[in-house]
């Protein structure tokens, strides 16, 4: 259900789900949370990329999927959903949601819980959830209004309309839009330009982001004189200056 493949330090996470829009069930849900524990683990990983396999993105919870299961909503959030945009959240190398196709209900979550979202001209994200008279879930009540503002937010999820990627990029749902045609190719150039960054800072910059999403100022000041001595103790600050008093690129990947 989730294909790896590595390239230059991208290790690259495909939702293999094609003739469903990778609609997600619990075993492809486990993979992929797995998929990305053991992505963070691995030191010659520097950037994650999830994307999906044909034309979508993926299309939420598989419908086919839910009748006759043994667990609550609330459980099945729990076990599956919750731990994926968790996971992703606190992974410490950046996550990319390439985002190839349509992304709805619990995709359009995961479509937004990337760090860095890069979409397909054709891609389009659905907050799907009220068609099936259900709340959205995943993280989109938290993703979704901090990007858009509470009332743009309310009017996408009361009546799923369908964004493209034209509107995508103008209310910061997505950083680039690229051709369909180049996709791949594209996001694969983005990730190892990604790679090339000094990874423990990016990691650093990451927790100090996350961190001040739900911090007061003066709690983000604090974290961000925490984080610094760490970052400035590091080798890749003393490569980073060096480089700069000898005029040439810092080198901040070492084997
Ligand atoms: C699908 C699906 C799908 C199965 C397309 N399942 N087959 C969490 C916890 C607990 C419970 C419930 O939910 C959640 C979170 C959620 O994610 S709730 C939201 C669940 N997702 C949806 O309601 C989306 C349903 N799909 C759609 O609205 C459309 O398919 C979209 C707008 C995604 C794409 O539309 P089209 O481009 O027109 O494609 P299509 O509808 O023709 O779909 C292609 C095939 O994929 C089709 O199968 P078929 O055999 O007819 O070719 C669909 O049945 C299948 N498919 N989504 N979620």
């Amino acid at each position: 259900v989730i294909t790896e493949t590595t390239q230059a330090g991208v290790r690259t996470l495909t939702l293999n789900r094609p003739d469903r829009l990778n609609a997600a069930n619990d075993a492809l849900l486990l993979a992929l949370t797995g998929a990305l524990r053991r992505a963070d683990a691995e030191e010659s990983v520097r950037v994650v990329v999830i994307t999906g396999a044909g034309r979508g993105f993926c299309a939420g919870q598989d419908l086919g999927d839910v009748s006759g299961r043994d667990m609550t909503f609330t459980e099945h959030l729990n076990h599956t959903y919750n731990p994926l945009i968790r996971t992703i959240r606190s992974l410490n190398k950046p996550v990319i949601s390439a985002v190839n196709g349509v992304a709805a209900g619990a995709g359009a979550s995961l479509a937004l819980a990337g760090d860095l979202r890069l979409w397909a001209q054709s891609a389009s994200l659905i907050e799907v959830f009220s068609n099936i008279a259900l709340v959205p879930d995943s993280g989109s009540t938290w993703f979704l209004p901090r990007l858009v503002g509470y009332h743009r937010a309310f009017e996408l999820m009361a009546l799923a309309e369908r964004v493209r990627s034209e509107d995508a990029l103008r209310l910061g749902l997505c950083e680039q839009v690229f051709p369909d045609e180049t996709f791949a190719q594209d996001v694969q150039a983005y990730a190892e330009r990604l790679a090339a960054r000094p990874a423990n800072a990016l990691k650093l910059t990451k927790q100090a982001l996350v961190f001040a999403q739900t911090s007061t100022l003066d709690e983000a000041l604090d974290q961000e004189a925490a984080l610094q001595q760490i970052a400035g103790d590091h080798w890749e600050h003393e490569e980073g200056v060096t480089a700069f008093k000898e005029k040439r690129p810092a080198q901040f990947v070492r084997d």
